[in-house]
């Protein structure tokens, strides 16, 4: 994967690039990494990357020949890339998009400044539009970042674990399921037994229902869209099934006090 970012803050990303597993896929050759100064490719003597809006009002406007010729240099670079515009009105970055993305050969990361790009650039030069979620930045560097950062832990060869991000939130679905490292006891609250078990079927177990669970509580939106296993439907229906318990005990209790007013 060829990452190629557009900016006129390239100091930015060099902190990026060093850190983390961003940093050791650069290392190791499973991703490469650059950045090209949109203010390289204006052609003024003062290197002007905005101007004021035709029509008025305030605020600036990336001009479009610095942009348009930061993108050519870059597709030079990298023929076979991709290229994204991070910007609010992109379709919302996902795992899915992830996904797909890590596909590519490269992808030229296009972030842009003040109140946005002149609008000719996105019709020639840009493939895609991504948004990293309903709020507003002031600049796509730290969007172009999360894609890249979520990108690249896609590659294989780039995390610690062979198939770490199979094991991901979202990979199947659900959110992960809690977990645990040491003291045993932290502040009076004891790791759950199985996990100390070593029971590798009850501890699989567990962590299932542990997923299936946080996800019901924290996003019963992803619940509701996903294709549920046998398993995690059986999980879904004992909790049900215990919860409809309480619900009728609690009537069954109650009852005799209610009839008495
Ligand atoms: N997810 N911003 C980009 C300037 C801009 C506007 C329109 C291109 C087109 C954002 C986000 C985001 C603020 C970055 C506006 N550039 N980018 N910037 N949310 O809010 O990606």
């Amino acid at each position: 994967m060829n990452f190629v970012v557009l900016t006129i803050f390239p100091e930015m990303f060099d902190p990026f690039w060093e850190h983390g597993i961003v940093g050791r896929a650069i290392d190791h050759h499973k991703i490469f990494a650059s950045t090209l100064n949109i203010r390289d490719f204006a052609e003024d003597k003062h290197q002007v990357t905005d101007d004021r809006p035709y029509g008025g009002g305030s605020g600036m406007v990336m001009k479009p020949e610095p942009l348009a010729g930061a993108i050519r240099a870059a597709k030079r670079k990298c023929p076979d890339a991709k290229t994204i515009l991070l910007s609010p009105q992109g379709r919302v970055f996902d795992q899915a998009a992830a996904n797909e993305l890590a596909a590519f050969e490269g992808l030229i990361l296009v972030c842009g400044r003040y109140e946005g790009v002149d609008e000719r650039i996105s019709h020639e030069l840009i493939d895609d539009e991504i948004s990293i979620g309903d709020y507003v930045l002031t600049g796509g560097e730290l969007a172009a970042m999360v894609v890249i950062d979520a990108v690249t832990r896609q590659i294989p060869g780039t995390l610690g674990g062979e198939d770490a991000a199979e094991k991901d939130s979202f990979s199947n679905g659900l959110l992960e399921h809690a977990h645990y490292t040491r003291p045993q006891v932290f502040e009076g609250r004891s790791v759950p037994e199985v996990l100390l078990s070593g029971h590798h079927g009850a501890i699989e177990n567990w962590r299932l229902e542990s997923a299936v669970l946080r996800t019901l509580l924290k996003r019963p939106d992803l619940l509701e869209s996903k294709l549920l296993s046998e398993r995690e439907l059986d999980t879904l229906k004992k909790w049900y099934r215990r919860i409809e318990e309480i619900i009728k005990n609690y009537h069954r209790d109650h009852r005799a006090h209610r009839e008495k007013k």
